[in-house]
């Protein structure tokens, strides 16, 4: 146990992100202390266990890199890994590094306050503790901050409502059932194949088509797991230094210099490999210029209509309201074959808005649906609804979600103004979402643990960004972005699914290993940007 009188750095959060800070922490000799809202490890892994949940990176990329030997110990079974083998993974590590001395659960941050006379955060707990500390780093995730409808009566349905972000850990059995899902994002083209299967009837709820290719998920062979232990080195390089944090080779054409036969001959290429970025990286301007993005668009929209047997149904799923990849991609297993199953529907809520919930199910515009349990994957108030969730004041008592009120600020996505010694682990601003994240959480992490040994070691106290060195980086993250087709979407990379909230592209675009070299670049240069007492 972590001595309660004398903390040099608080955690929020035991995901993947709070278990590597805390193993960095410890290297550096510091009295941390991990406050986690769950019963366990595992952040969104341990939160997001609805049916069908699993990662749509691969596997061997969506690991830590930090330790050679857990590389080796841990053998992944299949391509894309599911949910409950991702959490036993984040479990051994939690075991083999004897991260959870340090860690206590069932504990949610519900404020924190700058002191600035003594240069120290006061974190209070729903438990009613209250621990000072030097460091405050927020490992909140980006996407754990679950969001229900904007309907009226989520209180008046008799039946059993699940989130998916919240899923019950002893699972639900749909046997026999009626069954509504609302939202098609990630979490519903997951889940509804798999609830299809157990359903007796299942009615799907779409405000906004995806778009999904084919995940091809596998087993993985013997030989390919070989390989990659072999060659993880190399591979962990490749992808610090890449654009999305996996290794791919990337394009030098635009889509619109070569003939609609070559295009589409690459597309099939990438639609056979079967990743997120297998035809979105395919050519330069896919992700700038609208023309050229209409080719893979159209070309997405040509498999939905070869998968579903209706072509309403298929026109209902094809997406046209903005462009591919600028809400986030979905890879699936069987989501678009399983509207050809007559015991599932599919509702435009675009052409029938939904109404309310009644007591026996929901009402559109059209008509009311019965149902015996609905599940809302309506997604996340992202990138700061978990900020934002705390009451967080820095100096002169200034709240962050005020700071934040016209959309979130900082440096690097690493530190805010006014808020000194907080630090973010993949916060708003950084490439995060745009990445594969663990190879940006490890970044992040690496990134404060060397800056806090730096302070250690000249004897300095406190750290914070200069309101010009976040200025200048808001202004270039959003040029950046403003150079993309992203901000024409109404995502939730854009806060768009909130009502209310500013709309502001949260990410950083420019790539995971240019961010990378710049943060190293604040370092070398002293911490540039930063006032350092
Ligand atoms: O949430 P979403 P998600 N009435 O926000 C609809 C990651 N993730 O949980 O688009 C009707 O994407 C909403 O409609 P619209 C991944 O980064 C990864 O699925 O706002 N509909 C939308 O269809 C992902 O992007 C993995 O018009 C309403 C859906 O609900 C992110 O998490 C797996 C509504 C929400 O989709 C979030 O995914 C799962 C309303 N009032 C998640 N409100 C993998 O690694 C919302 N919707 C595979």
């Amino acid at each position: 146990m972590t001595d309660p009188r004398k903390i040099d750095a608080i955690i929020v959060g035991a995901g993947i992100a709070g278990l590597y800070q805390l193993y960095k922490l410890r290297e550096l000799g510091m009295n941390t202390r991990v406050l986690e809202a769950g019963d366990n490890v595992g952040g969104t892994w341990y939160w997001n266990r609805y049916p069908g949940a699993r990662c749509d990176v691969e596997s061997l990329s969506y690991s830590y890199s930090f330790s050679p030997e857990l590389e080796q110990e841990w053998t992944w079974t299949e391509r894309y890994p599911a949910q409950p083998e991702i959490l036993r993974y984040i479990n051994h590590v939690a075991e083999r590094f004897d991260l959870r001395k340090d860690i206590t659960f069932g504990t949610r941050v519900i404020s924190a306050v700058y002191d600035e006379a003594v240069q120290r955060w006061l974190v209070d707990t729903d438990t009613g503790e209250s621990i000072d500390s030097q460091f405050l780093i927020m490992a909140t995730g980006c996407l754990s901050a679950s969001k229900l409808p904007e309907v009226p009566g989520l209180e008046r349905f008799q039946g059993p409502t699940y989130h998916t972000g919240h899923w019950p850990h002893e699972g639900v059995d749909f046997t026999g059932m009626r069954v509504g899902i609302i939202g098609t994002g990630s979490s519903s083209v997951q889940s509804t194949p798999v609830i299809a299967e157990q359903a007796a009837d299942l009615t799907v709820f779409q405000r906004t088509p995806a778009y999904s290719l084919a995940a091809r998920n596998r087993p993985l062979e013997q030989s390919e797991i070989a390989e990659m232990k072999a060659n993880y080195r190399a591979w962990r390089e490749a992808q610090r230094t890449s654009g999305f944090g996996v290794p791919v080779e990337l394009p030098t054409q635009s889509a619109l210099e070569v003939s609609p036969k070559e295009r589409t001959a690459k597309y099939e290429a990438g639609w056979r490999e079967g990743t997120l970025v297998s035809i979105l990286g395919g050519y330069t301007d896919t992700l700038t210029d609208q023309e050229a993005n209409e080719t893979a668009a159209e070309f997405v929209r040509q498999k939905i209509r070869e998968r579903v047997h209706d072509p309403e149904v298929a026109e209902t799923l094809s997406p046209r309201t903005y462009p591919f990849g600028t809400k986030r991609p979905c890879l699936d297993t069987g989501y678009y074959e399983t509207f050809n199953k007559s015991h599932v529907h599919l509702v435009d809520l675009r052409k029938t808005p939904l109404v309310k919930l009644t007591e026996r199910g929901l009402r559109t515009s059209e008509q009311e649906y019965e149902l015996d349990a609905i599940v809302f994957a309506t997604g996340f108030d992202a990138m700061t609804g978990a900020l934002n969730a705390i009451d967080i004041r820095g100096k002169g008592g200034t709240a962050l979600r005020d700071k934040w009120a016209e959309g979130p600020r900082s440096y690097l996505g690493l530190a805010v103004a006014g808020f000194p010694n907080l630090f973010t682990i993949t916060g708003p601003s950084s490439p995060s979402v745009l990445s594969n994240m663990i190879v940006s959480i490890e970044q992040h992490v690496d990134w404060i643990t060397d800056c806090i040994a730096y302070l250690r070691e000249h004897d300095i106290a406190a750290i914070e960004p200069t309101a010009d060195a976040e200025d200048g980086w808001v202004a270039h993250v959003e040029e950046v972005g403003n150079a993309t087709l992203y901000p024409t979407a109404d995502s939730w990379y854009m806060g768009s699914n909130v009502p209310g909230k500013p709309r502001v592209f949260m990410a950083y675009i420019g790539g995971v290993g240019v961010y990378r070299q710049r943060c190293d670049e604040v370092a070398a240069k002293g911490y540039q940007g930063f006032t350092l007492q």
